[in-house]
């Protein structure tokens, strides 16, 4: 049931934070083994250390191409030898090679409802198009950036007088909720991805993932 995890990162690692802290405070049932970041100056690795976390830089700029960055990335990862890997903010799309080597234990948290605003700055392009409603989505990774099955979505409003910073900020509190949770129900092993879709105590999910009814 303590299963190893693996976090990726690429900047200020608020996600990581939640994670360290549902770790610390046993409401994951895990511990994080290492974090990797693909660049040197991120926050998120001066995060791990102080809590005596492995904290390595593997900058994607000292490869030639993707495939051997992620041929490198592998094997820095499987040192740890995870049981989950997670994207917390990393900002590198992944090879199929890379996908398939941890599929059905790697997942992302992505800054909107998917399958709406996939790629990068969803949360500004949201803004700009007017939505009333926005949100962050949990979801395990295919090789389909973005694609892969909903695991759990929490919305947020848009209010008219928001700007990008105070979107962000409701988006990222809601992350700090729904990541953790999604964790440990890993942890758990209630949660797995089989032909494509995601599955909670062997229900499959609907594709925006689970409902919750009891609040
Ligand atoms: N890789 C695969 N194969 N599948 C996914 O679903 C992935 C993935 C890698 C990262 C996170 C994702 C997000 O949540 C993620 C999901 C970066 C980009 C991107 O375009 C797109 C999606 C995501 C992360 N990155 C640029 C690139 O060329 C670099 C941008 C930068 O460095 O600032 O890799 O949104
Ligand atoms: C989060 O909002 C996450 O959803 C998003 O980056 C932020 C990272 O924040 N991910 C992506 O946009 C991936 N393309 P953090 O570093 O503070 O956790």
């Amino acid at each position: 049931m303590n299963k190893k995890i693996l976090v990726l990162i690429s900047g200020n690692g608020s996600n990581l934070q939640a994670l360290i802290d549902s770790c610390e405070q046993g409401r994951i049932n895990g511990s994080i083994a290492a974090v990797i970041s693909n660049r040197e100056d991120a926050y998120g690795l001066t995060r791990a250390k102080q809590h005596q976390i492995p904290a390595v830089a593997l900058p994607h700029t000292q490869y030639e191409n993707r495939e051997q960055y992620d041929q490198a990335l592998i094997e820095a990862i499987d040192r740890y030898q995870p049981d989950l890997v997670v994207l917390a903010g990393f900002m590198r799309i992944l090879s199929a090679e890379f996908v398939h080597h941890y599929q059905g234990r790697l997942l992302n948290i992505h800054p909107s409802l998917l399958p709406a605003y996939p790629g990068l700055n969803s949360i500004q392009r949201a803004l700009e198009a007017g939505e009333q409603e926005h949100g962050a989505s949990v979801h395990f990774v295919t090789d389909e950036v973005d694609g892969g099955p909903v695991i759990l979505q929490a919305k947020v409003p848009v209010f008219d007088e928001d700007d990008l910073e105070a979107l962000t900020e409701r988006v990222h509190y809601q992350e700090h909720q729904i990541y953790p949770l999604v964790v440990q129900w890993f942890c758990q092993e209630r949660l797995t991805m089989q032909d494509g879709k995601s599955y909670l105590d062997d229900q499959m999910l609907p594709p925006s993932g689970y409902a919750n009814s009891e609040d």
